[in-house]
């Protein structure tokens, strides 16, 4: 038997976006704020003043750029909608033009064969929202049931994967509470609550689905196993407090129907007592779930808010530019893990990608084309393939993965100072040009990833 990956038949190979961070003109057609806008326009909160106006212009470009995708050969694509492009105001009246745009994109996609992934929450909340009390007002689970409702009346069938949330964790962590990302807040008592809202939602919306739409609907969550820096047994409850904070705080309410108990011992007295039917609302059947994977933490016991952990720079590792660990082996672990915790639910990779610093794309080869040669990302890919490999040799059910991400674009605070694109973007002119890597992934899709 050789060596060589198989990986299984049908596994869905593609790339993956988010609306605030390509689509641009945040307020066209009457499209309401969002919180991102808002955010980027309050001073000293982007990286270098940078902001989502113009981002790679893909709500004009996105023609290209499915043309873009359709030459690389994607077979699926991942991208967000912007709730405040639908409901200019987050609930009541519909922005037609808003939904014509995702209308028009899906026909596009489909049109050039290529199987498009819907998330319905990429961290955009209608700042019309956020002046209501944004996820600390228990009605967002209704509102955000009804935002799911229209799109699945206007989308679903030409849409057969969706996505209630991307990352509830970072909503809440960098938005309720450390404040790094909108709607900026720093509080250990709105962030279990903005938490238990956000996976409220997501239970609504999947209930709604079930009762309009035919197809798939699941969660998206951002883990990362988490390793002791050392065998004391203040390193080991130090990582099942980092574990349970990150890697469980949303995956067991959503598959299992409770929290980890973990979390009170973390927030104390900040951490609410919920009532029965919430979890009744929030654990619903879910027919998949999507990890983003970018990198481990070693962790050690530390004076932390509010976790009391700290990382372990690691002295022999290799890092991101954004200064996260390449380990590919962690995903693997992690992915093992998923299927012991939580059964052989059906699981999309749907973001993994690195920032590395890439050359301008100045250099020309000897065919006149533009390069831009990114080894660092290549090497990262395949090591994690093989990862994802690894995992499904052992039985992980693995339907397809995403790369994050299509393009380069606004890496939220760090503004466009980080590039996990394939393909690179001349911010100044908007040209597109595939990266060494976006090439080799071409490659990869071709050959249904047996030339790793
Ligand atoms: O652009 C985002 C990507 C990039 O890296 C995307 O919109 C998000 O869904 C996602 O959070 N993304 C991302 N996450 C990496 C988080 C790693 C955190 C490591 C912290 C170590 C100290």
């Amino acid at each position: 038997m050789s060596d060589a990956p198989v990986f299984p038949e049908g596994f869905l190979w593609g790339a993956a976006t988010a609306a605030h961070q390509i689509e641009g003109s945040p307020l066209a057609d009457g499209a309401g704020p969002s919180i991102w806008t808002r955010f980027a326009h309050t001073p000293g909160m982007m990286l270098n003043g940078d902001t989502g106006d113009v981002a790679c212009d893909h709500y004009n470009r996105w023609k290209g750029d499915v043309k873009l995708m359709r030459e690389l050969g994607l077979q699926a694509y991942r991208f967000s909608v912007s709730w405040s492009r639908i409901l200019p105001e987050g609930k009541g009246r519909v922005n037609q033009k808003g939904l014509d745009f995702y209308s028009r994109l899906v026909d596009e996609l489909l049109a050039n064969d290529i199987e498009p992934l819907l998330t319905l929450y990429h961290w955009d909340l209608p700042a019309a929202l956020d002046d209501r009390g944004g996820w600390l007002n228990p009605d967002i689970a209704d509102w955000f049931a009804d935002y799911g409702r229209v799109l699945y009346r206007a989308l679903d069938g030409r849409v057969k994967k969706w996505v209630t949330l991307n990352e509830p964790w970072v909503v809440t962590d960098g938005g309720y509470l450390h404040g790094a990302l909108a709607p900026g807040h720093r509080s250990r008592f709105e962030a279990p609550i903005a938490s238990h809202h956000l996976m409220r939602a997501h239970g609504a919306a999947v209930k709604a689905y079930r009762e309009i739409g035919k197809h798939e609907i699941g969660l998206v969550v951002n883990i990362e196993p988490k390793y002791p820096a050392s065998d004391s047994a203040e390193d080991a409850a130090a990582v099942r407090r980092a574990h349970a904070y990150m890697n469980e705080q949303y995956l067991h309410p959503a598959l299992l129907g409770h929290y980890p108990p973990e979390l009170k011992e973390i927030f104390g007295e900040a951490w609410p007592e919920w009532p029965a039917e919430d979890y009744e609302l929030i654990k619903q059947p879910l027919d998949f779930v999507g990890i983003n994977y970018y990198t481990r933490s070693v962790t050690k016991a530390a004076t932390s808010y509010p976790l009391n952990t700290g990382v372990v720079k690691q002295p022999l590792g290799t890092y991101t530019e954004t200064g996260w660990e390449v380990f590919p082996q962690g995903l693997t672990d992690l992915l093992l893990w998923f299927k012991q915790t939580y059964g052989d639910l059906p699981v999309y990779i749907t973001e993994n990608g690195a920032a590395f610093f890439d050359p301008p794309a100045a250099s020309v080869d000897e065919n006149g084309n533009r390069r831009v040669r990114d080894p660092l990302r290549m090497d990262y890919l395949r090591k994690h393939l093989g990862a994802i490999h690894d995992a499904i040799r052992a039985g992980v059910d693995i339907r397809g993965y995403m790369l994050w991400s299509l393009l380069d674009n606004l890496e939220w605070s760090l503004g466009y100072s980080k590039r996990f694109g394939m393909v690179h973007v001349n911010y100044v002119t908007q040209e597109r040009t595939p990266k060494d890597s976006a090439r080799w992934y071409s490659e990869v899709i071709r050959t249904h990833g047996r030339k790793l």
